[in-house]
């Protein structure tokens, strides 16, 4: 099986990175190609990928399949073990990685990811509001699973919310002794790590995103 993942920067793609890691875990073979967003003909190339006009995008033998959560369902039907194989905690994990699919709106925009970034400006209480709803999402599921992730063993949902991690760290959100426990654990990942470098060395910017909430 041939596999390429079309992600956008690193720094900044948190949707990119969600699939990325779990390629990663289900140790499948792949290459990656970034494209640059928010730049002239950015959405041309996208467009050009699927019809979504999205990133990310998985190439699986020449057929192209848009988003991080089909994305990871593909992968979860290729290799057992992403999703919890109790099948409470995997109906759980499903309901959870929707939640941030669809949920955090607020989190996810006054918040975005930028891994390069760190700052404590005050945020919006909508965006705080978001961020203590996560904080007692991941507090109920770690005290129930034993930790060190949601559901015991990594799964796809901490794919999922490895992203919101790094905007506790970036914009210093508040968050509980056990939480923060967690972020440090998605946080020092050796996959996570490796992408966090790229992150690092990566010289596109983003300037509206690099300008909220300075
Ligand atoms: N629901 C999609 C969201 C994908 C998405 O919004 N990706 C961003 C990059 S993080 C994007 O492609 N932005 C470019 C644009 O919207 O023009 C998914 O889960 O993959």
């Amino acid at each position: 099986m041939s596999l390429k993942l079309y992600i956008g920067n690193y720094n900044y793609s948190s949707w990119s990175l969600r699939p990325w890691l779990v390629l990663r875990k289900a140790e499948l073979p792949f290459e990656t190609e970034v494209i640059d967003l928010d730049i002239n003909g950015y959405k041309e190339k996208l467009f050009n990928l699927t019809n979504q006009g999205t990133v990310p995008v998985l190439e699986i033998n020449g057929n192209r399949i848009a988003d991080s959560l089909a994305i990871s369902e593909f992968c979860a039907k290729a290799v057992p073990n992403l999703w919890p194989k109790n099948s409470i905690d995997k109906a759980e994990a499903k309901r959870v990685v929707k939640l941030m699919h669809t949920g955090f709106k607020s989190l996810r925009m006054e918040a975005p990811m930028n891994l390069r970034r760190r700052t404590t400006s005050k945020l919006p209480k909508k965006c705080l509001d978001d961020a203590h709803a996560m904080i007692e999402l991941w507090d109920d599921l770690l005290s129930r699973h034993n930790g060190p992730f949601l559901f015991n063993d990594w799964s796809i949902a901490d794919a999922f919310y490895t992203p919101a991690a790094t905007r506790f760290a970036s914009y210093n959100l508040p968050r509980s002794e056990r939480s923060d426990t967690y972020i440090s654990e998605l946080m020092s990942d050796v996959d996570f790590q490796e992408w966090e470098g790229e992150a690092f060395i990566e010289t596109h910017i983003l300037t509206d995103t690099d300008i909220i909430n300075l």
